[in-house]
């Protein structure tokens, strides 16, 4: 047997991208709910274009989303039905804490996940909680400029306090930020920074991105003090930098793109800066403001865990004709790999290459692994009672699955479990779209808003629910 038993399978999704409801059980506004679909999506997503409110003539796919607020039993009765072992969902922080820098929670917004929480136990479904994905009160951004503001620590302390106390005994596994190196590349969605002209943005974003490691150090200490039976972990949007040849400039180009992103896992694992951050930020004249304090939080909480999501590898050349070449995809701008295929959305598909991540990891971390995010947005047929055949997304996780099972059985990564990117139709993060599907249910909305909200079973469900009840044995 390849996967212990124990092995946490199941899915991943993010409150901004399924829960809606936005503005019900007292919730205030968030980051994410002003984000909107179409051509602006992603100069607000990097904070280039400032937008604090809803403005007229844009649709905003958070607010109601698949509307999971009112649909979770439904929702996760079906993740039972798959067998799921975990699920992974995020906590609004603007249900808990509306503005973010209040004192008392909204007893509201604790009693929506305790519910649910207690709902995923029914099924003998261990929730996975992201505290932050993607998630900032707009009042935090608007009246403290979002987390390059040292004072975000604290109103975090208090969130993650409220939280473990709450939720103690019913929820074992957390983790702090979602991706959090997508604060170089998305820092308006990772933390909430939007900038003024002429600012020196990398210095505002490794400011954030001190704040962020800081409070999830402090968020893996009240975490074990609170229930020593608490699990906490990073979480790092992965995907192995290769060098697009064997040139030493473009290994070496490669070497720093990979450093780029481990980075924040060096800090969360090892407890420190690591020396090539420090040199670096030396020579941009970057400072942080690390105090005594921060430097003993972080060295003596460091993470249990590595999690991290993976889509895809990523490419990197010092050749100015291949860069010219360029490529589409997501966030993390790269060229394209000639070896590989792409989805629809222009991701490349390298199954090999989640074997190649999960052993870098393994071998800088030497902790136990989760993958919490893996998955193929692609565009779905139903038919009329919304049943899709989608062969596609099938050989996408079993090629993932079987990569994954290889790095356990014959190079021996300890990995606790796998959780797929969007058991559920939801929007997508990089364009708003409900037509980017990574779903086993399917759910009937367009990207641009409308349907019924209606949720059916693809033929993927049916097929994952095999790979759980095998333990990942039976992939046929
Ligand atoms: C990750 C995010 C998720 C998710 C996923 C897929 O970066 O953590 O929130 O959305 O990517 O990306 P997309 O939705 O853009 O297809």
């Amino acid at each position: 047997m390849s996967f212990p038993q124990g092995f946490l399978w199941g899915g991943a999704t993010a409150a901004n991208q399924c829960e809606g409801g936005y503005q019900e059980g007292g919730r205030g506004l968030a980051n994410v709910d002003v984000v909107p679909h179409g051509p602006d999506r992603m100069a607000v997503s990097r904070g280039d274009r400032i937008m604090l409110s809803h403005e007229p003539g844009y649709y905003y796919p958070a607010c109601e989303a698949i509307d999971m607020y009112h649909h979770y039993k439904e929702d996760i009765a079906l993740f039972g039905e798959m067998g799921f072992k975990t699920y992974r969902l995020s906590i609004a922080w603007t249900r808990i804490f509306p503005n973010g820098d209040e004192s008392e929670p909204n007893e509201a917004g604790l009693v929506f996940y305790e519910d649910l929480f207690k709902e995923c136990h029914k099924y003998g479904i261990e929730p996975l909680v992201t505290i932050t994905h993607f998630d900032c009160p707009i009042h935090l951004i608007k009246e403290y400029g979002g987390w390059r503001n040292r004072k975000l620590v604290d109103f975090y302390k208090n969130l993650v306090t409220v939280l473990f106390t709450r939720y103690k005994g019913l929820v074992h596994y957390w983790l702090t930020f979602n991706e959090i190196n997508m604060i170089l590349h998305m820092p308006f969605m990772g933390a909430g920074l939007v900038f003024e002209e002429g600012e020196d943005r990398e210095k505002a974003k490794y400011l954030a991105a001190h704040h962020e490691l800081v409070a999830s150090a402090w968020a893996t200490k009240i975490a074990h003090e609170i229930d020593p039976d608490n699990k906490v972990g990073c979480m790092l949007a992965a995907g192995s930098v290769y060098p697009y040849s064997c040139n030493p400039e473009d290994v070496f180009a490669a070497q720093k793109g990979n450093r780029n992103n481990y980075f924040f896992i060096d800090v969360q694992s090892r407890g420190q800066y690591p020396n090539y951050a420090l040199k670096e930020f030396e020579r941009k004249g970057i400072d942080v403001g690390m105090t005594d304090e921060d430097r003993t939080i972080l060295k003596e909480n460091t993470v249990d865990f590595i999690s991290f999501s993976y889509y895809s590898s990523r490419c990197t050349s010092t050749d100015p004709e291949v860069l010219a070449k360029g490529m589409s995809g997501n966030a993390f701008r790269g060229v394209k790999n000639p070896y590989l295929k792409a989805s629809q959305w222009g991701w490349q598909i390298d199954p090999l290459g989640l074997r190649i991540t999960m052993n870098e990891l393994y071998d800088r971390y030497q902790k136990p692994l989760f993958i919490v995010e893996n998955g193929l947005g692609a565009k779905d047929d139903p038919d009329e009672n919304g049943y899709v055949e989608d062969d596609y997304r099938i050989d996408y996780l079993r090629q993932h699955i079987l990569a994954m099972k290889a790095a356990v059985e014959e190079d021996g990564v300890e990995l606790w479990g796998y959780t797929t990117w969007g058991p559920i139709d939801l929007v997508s993060a990089s364009t708003g779209e409900m037509s980017k599907r990574y779903g086993f249910i399917y759910v009937d909305k367009d990207d641009q808003g409308h349907g019924s909200l209606k949720r059916s079973r693809k033929k993927s469900f049916y097929w994952y629910k095999k790979v759980i009840a095998s333990n990942g044995e039976d992939l046929d």
